[in-house]
């Protein structure tokens, strides 16, 4: 099997816009920086990575005759937002389970930003005081549970769509995108810089780059920035996902280990809680570019890619393809952080 073998049920407008970060690469003094921009991805609620995932889930959602999409996330979760706006795009409907995440108490948290969204989607939005895990939760199976008892049709999609079989092609496909833009746009990214949590993103990507080397294209790094705060977990995930969606779109051979990294140190002490580093790359984007970053995972995913060619791990003659995911809607739940210190680990 190849990539092109799996339906797809197309979410997006097509392939996402790929452009340098011309004044950020100046002020960072090396490195050329581009961004390939999942957040202006689809005109379904914002758009980002899950939009993508989803685009291989949805012909297996529709073969299954379910009528309700199970999905789970913290209060500010960008996926379940997502997965609200593909059940209201498929005239479905969407359980969410938010649980707490985050220990975060600002305002917003349980009313702006991407929980807002999912409310005026339609989706049936239920807050659960559950911690932080990227594992399969409890509360997600009694959700399934819940839905069957009540006459319903569940289809489970677990955290970020993650460990979920199809979970990695999403990415996979994002690889083989970026090889027909690198061709039409004379460039090559020899670096890929991507935020990880959940693990199916950076996962796809290492195993469609990893199917494009072996088509004899050039080696690169893909290096996942951790936003989990968990990063032992996160790498376990993507390496299981990772090996088992390069088997299935046919990579023969067996992953390197150089191939998955897994980089800690921007994270902070908990997901979700903005350090220091985050607003600085937040607000330097920001200032520099016009480009907007959340303070969950891009800008902590930014925060490693500036320190990373300021110490030269990243050559100053590299070629940088930042990932931006989208996530600006949680914005909305964080709006003290650039005046209050305080709220910061
Ligand atoms: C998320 C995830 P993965 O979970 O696939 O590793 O992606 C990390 C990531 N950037 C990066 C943004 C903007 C994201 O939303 N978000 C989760 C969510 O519930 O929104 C799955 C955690």
């Amino acid at each position: 099997m190849a990539i092109s073998d799996f339906p797809r049920h197309p979410l997006t407008f097509g392939p996402s816009p790929v452009h340098p970060l011309d004044r950020l690469s100046r002020r960072l003094g090396g490195a050329s920086v581009w961004a390939k921009r999942e957040d202006v991805n689809s005109g379904l609620a914002f758009g980002g990575n899950k939009t993508r995932k989803l685009e291989y889930l949805v012909p297996d959602i529709l073969e299954s005759g379910a009528d309700t999409l199970v999905s789970i996330g913290g209060h500010q979760s960008n996926h379940t937002r997502q997965v609200a706006a593909v059940a209201a795009h498929l005239g479905l409907r969407a359980r969410l389970v938010q649980e707490r995440w985050v220990d975060w108490d600002q305002p917003g948290d349980e009313t702006a930003g991407n929980i807002l969204l999912s409310r005026m989607m339609g989706a049936d939005v239920r807050l659960d005081p559950s911690g932080f895990d990227i594992g399969i939760r409890s509360s997600w199976q009694e959700a399934i549970q819940e839905v069957e008892a009540e006459g319903g049709t569940p289809y489970p999609i677990p955290a970020g769509a993650s460990e979920h079989r199809l979970g990695g092609l999403g990415f996979a496909r994002w690889a083989e995108e970026v090889a027909v833009q690198e061709e039409e746009l004379g460039v090559f990214f020899d670096t890929i810089l991507v935020c990880t949590v959940t693990g199916s993103t950076h996962a796809g990507m290492i195993a469609g780059f990893a199917a494009l080397e072996d088509a004899g294209g050039r080696p690169r790094r893909v290096i996942g920035i951790d936003a989990s705060a968990t990063p032992e977990k996160t790498r376990d995930q993507v390496e299981r996902i990772a090996r088992h969606t390069a088997e299935l779109i046919g990579v023969r051979r067996t992953l390197r280990d150089d191939e998955i990294t897994v980089l800690p140190g921007w994270a902070g002490r908990r997901y979700g809680v903005p350090v220091a580093s985050t607003v600085e790359a937040m607000r330097t984007t920001a200032e520099l570019e016009g480009v907007i970053l959340d303070p969950v995972y891009e800008g902590k995913s930014m925060a490693g890619l500036i320190d990373l060619v300021a110490d030269g791990e990243i050559p100053r003659d590299s070629t940088v393809l930042y990932a931006h995911l989208g996530g600006q809607p949680a914005l909305n739940a964080y709006t003290g952080i650039f005046d209050d210190p305080a709220l910061l680990d």
